[in-house]
């Protein structure tokens, strides 16, 4: 007899993919649940962040150079913490920390998986009560296992990656996860306090009228960029037109609208920093993974995100993603 359970959570979906896979041990599994904890214990500091000393400063400077704010801090701790204390995670590299974290005891070295993070993407923007968002990728070891984890786990190109996702703690608070099987979304029912399957199999539409990128940089751009933008500026009905330029400022949320409603999200590289501002292993990497899986593109300008051999765990890339046409119509701006 079908027994009916109602919508999914993210555990009953993650064990529901497992048995999908007899020879799974679990592991993925484990580390995609334990991120699900973190990140019920970070949203309910950001909900309250208003209303309690978590808010400024926490008076250190991160690897970036950029303010740490205490949430920062916070939301860093709960990730390292649980999967260091979980059976999935060997280490993990963070934007909050200055170099990778190996656990280094017996059983995360047993563990299959390292972790890269961005605790909480866009935390200037905590103060003033805009979406933000935590970032993770996920590669299997190719260091021994038994041994620490070594550097080489980390510094892999992205499409090894086996598992990629994001936290949105927005109207609602949502976890999107992609596998090579596809991307899933789950919005936190409060009244479980569980993550539920609300987006099952998303796709990211081929085609949309929205362009994200910061027009205070306009003219740092490169001339195949500015003529792009200035593309979407003259779009009408008559070419697939008007668009809408939306920019929030915080990545997570300028690139989740776009794979639900299509569009494209553009930090180039300028004048000032050619290899621009967003970090390779822990915001491109993740986001271009999952938005490929959707359907879209990912690129640096030339070639593919998710093709770039990483040399340095916090370096930078420019940065295109979105939808296919998109992302085809800013390459032939590129390509001339
Ligand atoms: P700018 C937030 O600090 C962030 O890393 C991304 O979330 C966001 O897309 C970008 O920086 C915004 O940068 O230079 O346009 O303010």
């Amino acid at each position: 007899m079908a027994i009916d359970r109602g919508i999914q959570t993210l555990d009953e979906f993650t064990i529901q993919q497992m048995r999908n896979f007899p020879k799974a041990t679990g592991e993925l599994s484990g580390l995609l649940r334990d991120i699900g904890l973190a990140a019920k214990r970070v949203n309910v500091e950001v909900n309250k962040a208003g209303l309690v000393d978590i808010l400024g400063d926490y008076g250190s400077i991160n690897v970036q150079g950029e303010e740490v704010k205490k949430l920062d801090v916070f939301a860093n701790n709960q990730f390292m913490g649980v999967l260091r204390h979980g059976i999935s995670c060997a280490g993990i590299g963070s934007e909050e920390l200055d170099d990778l974290v190996i656990f280094d005891d017996e059983i995360s070295n047993q563990s299959k998986y390292v972790c890269l993070f961005d605790p909480l993407d866009g935390s200037s923007n905590i103060d003033v009560n805009v979406s933000i968002g935590t970032i993770f990728s996920v590669f299997r070891r190719v260091s021994e296992l038994g041994k620490p984890a070594t550097r080489e786990d980390f510094l892999q190109v992205g499409n090894k990656q086996v598992a990629a996702g994001y936290v949105i703690y927005g109207s609602s608070t949502m976890l999107v996860y992609a596998t090579r099987r596809g991307v899933n979304g789950f919005t936190l029912d409060p009244s479980i306090g569980e993550f539920t399957l609300s987006h099952p199999d998303i796709k990211c539409p081929e085609s949309g009228k929205i362009y994200s990128v910061n027009h205070g940089n306009f003219f740092q751009y490169d001339k195949p960029v500015q003529n792009y933008i200035d593309a979407c500026q003259k779009k009408n009905k008559s070419n697939g037109g008007p668009y809408t330029q939306r920019y929030i400022g915080s990545m997570v949320s300028d690139v989740h609208r776009n794979l639900i409603k299509g569009g494209i999200f553009m930090y180039p590289g300028t004048t000032d920093k050619p290899n621009g501002k967003l970090r390779l292993l822990y915001e491109c990497n993740p986001f271009a993974f999952i938005v490929e899986r959707a359907g879209g593109i990912a690129t640096n300008g030339k070639i593919s995100i998710l093709d770039i051999e990483p040399t340095q765990v916090h370096q930078r890339t420019p940065f295109f993603i979105g939808s296919k046409n998109m992302m085809e119509e800013l390459n032939s701006f590129i390509q001339g």
